[in-house]
């Protein structure tokens, strides 16, 4: 499920950089028994399978083998929600441990080895990989010199991820009668800064103060 994602140019070229390093861990090989189970039945009952905390335990003593240093993060939907500060604050550290859960989730007692619960938004998923991919990606573009040089001052104008992007129009000036707006072609630079703010902040107050329309 990683190998695609994780091949993808901005975060492979940051791989081969050494500006970030990524490491798999498969849980299957912590699993219990000759079958190496990872999983079983919840304790009380009801449907689905829970992971077992030792197969957990285990990979996270190998993870910290590679940095001692490192923060546990499991992945669950009832974590906290991941947001832009969190990304910076994680994208600091010297490592990070992600635990994605599957099935219906992990045995609660797998929360003393975590630093940290995060959830990627109140919707239900079917494990943790995709959230785990999406906390890899938005820490790893805030890390120095992962993105290119246009793309990193944008990091810097927008790290508070709360403005919204401003409108961005290219070519051609002229689209079936929708016209780029004229202070985006008058070199202005000032004015073009002054626009892009004012659309910014209208953008954000039309979409994040619950309204279903512009
Ligand atoms: C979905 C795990 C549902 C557990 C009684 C008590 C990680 C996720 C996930 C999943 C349950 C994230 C239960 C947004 C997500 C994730 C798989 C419910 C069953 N029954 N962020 N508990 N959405 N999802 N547990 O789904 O692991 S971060």
């Amino acid at each position: 499920m990683f190998d695609g994602p994780f091949a993808e140019s901005m975060l492979f070229k940051a791989q081969h950089k050494k500006l970030i390093k990524i490491e798999l861990i498969d849980l299957r090989k912590f699993g219990i028994g000759p079958r190496k189970t990872v999983d079983d039945t919840p304790y009380g009952g009801g449907g689905g399978m829970v992971l077992r905390p030792e197969p957990i335990a285990a990979a996270v003593v190998q993870a910290k083998q590679s940095n001692s240093a490192a923060k546990v993060v499991l992945l669950a939907p009832s974590g906290q929600q991941f947001v832009q500060a969190l990304a910076s604050q994680l994208s600091r550290e010297s490592g990070l441990i992600l635990i994605c859960g599957r099935y219906e989730g992990v045995d609660e007692r797998v929360t003393s080895l975590v630093d940290l619960e995060l959830s990627i938004g109140d919707y239900v998923l079917t494990g943790g990989e995709i959230p785990a991919m999406a906390v890899v990606d938005a820490v790893s573009r805030l890390i120095p010199g992962v993105l290119g040089g246009a793309a990193s001052a944008e990091v810097e104008s927008f790290s508070d991820g709360h403005t919204l992007e401003y409108p961005q129009y290219t070519k051609p000036e002229d689209w079936n009668g929708l016209k780029v707006p004229p202070v985006l072609l008058s070199g202005h630079h000032a004015e073009v800064a002054e626009w892009r703010q004012a659309q910014a902040l209208k953008k954000t107050a039309s979409r994040r103060a619950g309204r279903t329309s512009k």
